[in-house]
Order: structure tokens, then C-alpha cells, then sequence
């Protein structure tokens, strides 16, 4: 190799950012060659496929040569505290092992968010790609209604932090304890309103190419939005209809592509048999099995098993037995979700045109009119009271206006008319 050579590839390499390249893009898939190995290419763009606000998306960087080989940990920020500077911390709403998750309000724009504060793993262990992975997932996969928001992601003081969308509502598993204490259960609407709302957070993933692979009552969020009411006519601010719920997926730490797939298996009550023999030819299928548990654990069965014979039971298409009676319809769908054949299980597009879901997205139908009618009202009582300033407006400028003729007629001649000065300066407007 000639010196040269040599020096123009030094200096591409000192110009090249040091930029992760994200896996989930749609461009980086075409950097894995069918057995997964990893060619270097030219890219013509970076993260334009990623939602807003993704601190390494930087439209300057085009038609710069990727480096994949030097990776960026999570290392330490060079700020003091970027979660103490940014964010006042309202109270914590959850922790496990994981860490724990604090509602907190961002000091610049006053809205709130919940942040996940995790131990930083160690730099190149698995952990450390966990990590990445939802870090990546979250970039990939944007804005969707029922997907959980992700805005920014950074480390400090040896703890790495996630700050994602805050959803009022808790989680489902909370939604169920709750109903569970007060012996109550999701209806039949509500069951399918959940199972549609959910369908089409994962057709939304799936359409990535990628796959949840922990989907269960506790990773469903709910954001609960109230809607002014149609009825009054005085469009009184107190006068709101019932919430919209509305489930967001959310804990994208066990996402993977669904080719090429690095799986962490997601919690065993709800791990279809074939992941567990580690059969990964039809992984969306997963998230399916899943979706029935959770949608069974919201219509109040016993807590789910994580092995054993009730285990084997559901993995061979045995629905657990439910203390309400559910129309036939929705236990057929919801028993083959769960068919030991994944192939047999409806995909999320089937699910979210299943005809027995219908009457559930006409609901949400019906519910986005009212959301469409409230504003069309609020709209037009705006537009009477702009209608309502505007002639007392220009009633005022009237009777200015024949305030002055009046003054105007009882000068004398010799003294310029203060009518004419006016009619000159509106003449030159
Ligand atoms: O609202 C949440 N958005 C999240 O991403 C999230 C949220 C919650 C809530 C909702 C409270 O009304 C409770 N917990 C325990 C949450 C955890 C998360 C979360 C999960 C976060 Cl911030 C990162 C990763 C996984």
C-alpha cells in the first residue's frame, strides 16, 4: 500500500464522528449481510429514519463513512448533573432491579416525563447492549399513538438515564391489581379496545422488522386524556366527557430485529414454547402469544404460571379459566393467539381488521368524532366571539367617526377640519 493511501485513510478516520450506528435503522439492515456479518458502506444519511430529538441525528453528517468497529459506549457526560440541572423530580413511580423510574418535570419546557435511572452496566457486557438496544429501538421507533414517546438518553455519575413519555394512567398490571382488589374486571369493550390498541402498537413495530419480546401488563402504559363535552352549549370549561384511555407500549429493553435476532427472553409468563427452544422463525408471532396473556390477565384470571403443568397447558392452546363469561367470538380469537403453531396465530395487521374487533375500532371511531366535534365547537364559538369583537369594534369606530363629523361641523371655517386630516391620512393607508 502506497504512503499516500495510507495517509488519506488516517485522515478519513480523524474526520469520521465517532457515531453509533444504530441497528434498527432501516439503512443499517442493509449493512448485515444475509449471515449477519457486518460490511462497511457508504451511507447516504444518518437517522433519518429515527423520531425527533435523537441527539445523534445531525443532518451534516451526510455522506460520511460509518465506523462501526469503534463503537460508543455509554460513557460518563461531561456535566455535572444532567438529570439535577434539567429536571425537577416529583416522585418516584417505580423500581426493581432494573432501577427505578421517577416522574419528573423538565425545567425548560414545564412538561413532564418519566425518567429511568439504571445502573450504567459495564462498558461491553450484555447488559451494556441491552441498553443500547433500547436506546435504539426508542430512536427507530418514533411516534406512535401506542408506542411510549422517547425523547433523550444520556449517562452520569456511573447511572444511565431514559427520559421517555409520561403516561398518567400507570400500568395495566397496576389497572388490574387495582381491579382485582375491587373484585371488578375489564369488560368484554374494554378487553377488545385493549387487544385493538395494542395490535396496532405491535403492527407498528413489526412493520420496523422488529419485535417487542416482553410484551405484558406491566410494559403496557396508560395515558388517560379527558375530552370537553359536545353537550354544552356554553362550551363550559367543566363540562368534560368520560377519559380516553389510551395503552402505549412501552420497556423497549428486549427488542430485536426480526432477522438476525439477538433474543433475551422476555418474562416466562408470557414466553411462547417455541422462543423458549429457541426457534426464532417466527418471532412477531411472540408478541401475539404475549398480547393474549395480558389480554387474559386483564379479564381476571389467576395470576399466570411461570412453569409447571398450568405452564404447558397454555403453551398447548389451553386459555386459563376466567371468572366472567366473554362472548364465544373473543375466546376463539384469544385461543388462537395462543395455538402452540405460531404460524396459526393471527399477525397484527389480521388483528387490528379482526372482525371481531370491529365494534372495538369503530368505538375508537366514534370517540376520535367526538375528540373532531369538541373542536369543531370550541372552533366555532371562537369564531362568534371574534365575529362579536369585530362589529363592537368597529360600532366604536363608527361612532368615533361620527363623534368627530359632529365636532367637525361646529368649528369655525378658517381652522383645517380634523374630518378632512383623517379622511386624508385613511386615503394614504
Ligand atoms: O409513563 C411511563 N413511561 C415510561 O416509559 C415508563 C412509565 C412508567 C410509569 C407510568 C406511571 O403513570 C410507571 N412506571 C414504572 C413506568 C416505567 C416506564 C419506563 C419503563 C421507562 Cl421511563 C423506561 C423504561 C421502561
Amino acid at each position: 500500500m502506497n504512503v499516500g493511501k495510507l495517509e488519506k485513510q488516517e485522515e478519513d478516520l480523524r474526520q469520521t464522528p465517532h457515531v453509533n450506528i444504530n441497528p434498527f435503522t432501516p439503512d443499517s439492515m442493509f449493512l448485515h449481510n444475509s449471515e449477519g456479518k457486518c460490511r462497511r458502506r457508504k451511507r447516504t444519511h444518518w437517522n433519518d429514519s429515527c423520531g425527533e430529538d435523537m441527539e445523534a441525528s445531525d443532518g451534516e453528517l451526510e455522506n460520511e463513512t460509518i465506523r462501526p468497529a469503534k463503537r460508543i459506549t455509554i460513557t460518563e457526560s461531561n456535566m455535572k448533573s444532567r438529570y439535577a440541572t434539567e429536571f425537577h423530580e416529583l416522585e418516584k413511580i417505580g423500581s426493581g432491579e432494573f432501577g427505578s423510574v421517577f416522574k419528573c418535570v423538565k425545567r425548560l419546557d414545564g412538561c413532564i416525563y418519566a425518567i429511568k435511572r439504571s445502573k450504567k452496566p459495564l462498558a461491553g457486557s450484555v447488559d451494556e447492549q441491552n441498553a443500547l438496544r433500547e436506546v435504539y429501538a426508542h430512536a427507530v421507533l418514533g411516534q406512535h399513538s401506542h408506542v411510549v414517546r422517547y425523547y433523550s438518553a444520556w449517562a452520569e455519575d456511573d447511572h444511565m438515564l431514559i427520559q421517555n413519555e409520561y403516561c398518567n394512567g400507570g400500568s395495566l398490571a397496576d389497572a388490574i391489581s387495582e381491579n382485582y382488589r375491587n373484585m371488578r374486571y375489564f369488560t368484554e369493550p374494554e378487553l377488545k379496545d385493549l387487544l385493538l390498541q395494542v395490535a396496532r402498537g405491535l403492527k407498528y413495530i413489526h412493520s420496523m422488522s422488529l419485535v417487542h419480546m416482553d410484551i405484558k401488563p406491566s410494559n403496557i402504559f396508560i395515558s388517560r386524556t379527558s375530552v370537553p363535552s359536545t353537550t354544552s352549549e356554553e362550551g363550559d370549561d367543566d363540562d368534560w366527557s368520560p377519559d380516553r384511555v389510551i395503552f402505549k407500549i412501552g420497556d423497549l429493553g428486549h427488542v430485536t430485529r426480526v432477522s438476525s435476532p439477538q433474543v433475551e427472553e422476555g418474562d416466562s409468563r408470557f414466553l411462547a414454547n417455541e422462543v423458549l427452544q429457541e426457534n426464532y422463525t417466527h418471532l412477531p408471532k411472540a408478541d401475539i402469544f404475549a398480547l393474549a396473556l395480558t389480554v387474559v390477565c386483564a379479564a381476571g384470571a389467576e395470576p399466570l404460571p411461570s412453569n409447571g403443568d398450568q405452564w404447558h397447558e397454555i403453551r398447548q392452546g389451553k386459555l386459563p379459566r376466567l371468572p366472567q363469561v366473554l362472548s364465544q367470538e373473543l375466546l376463539d380469537l384469544l385461543k388462537v393467539m395462543i395455538n402452540p403453531d405460531p404460524e396459526k396465530r393471527p399477525s397484527a395487521v389480521a388483528l387490528v381488521k379482526h372482525s371481531v374487533l370491529l365494534s372495538a375500532a369503530k368505538k375508537s371511531a366514534e370517540q376520535l368524532r367526538i375528540e373532531l366535534n369538541a373542536e369543531k365547537f370550541k372552533n366555532s364559538l371562537l369564531q362568534k366571539e371574534l365575529k362579536k369583537a369585530q362589529m363592537a369594534k368597529a360600532a366604536a369606530e363608527e361612532r368615533a367617526l361620527f363623534t368627530d363629523r359632529m365636532t367637525t361641523r361646529s368649528t369655525t371655517q378658517n381652522r383645517p377640519s380634523r374630518l378632512i386630516v383623517r379622511s386624508v391620512s385613511l386615503t394614504i393607508y
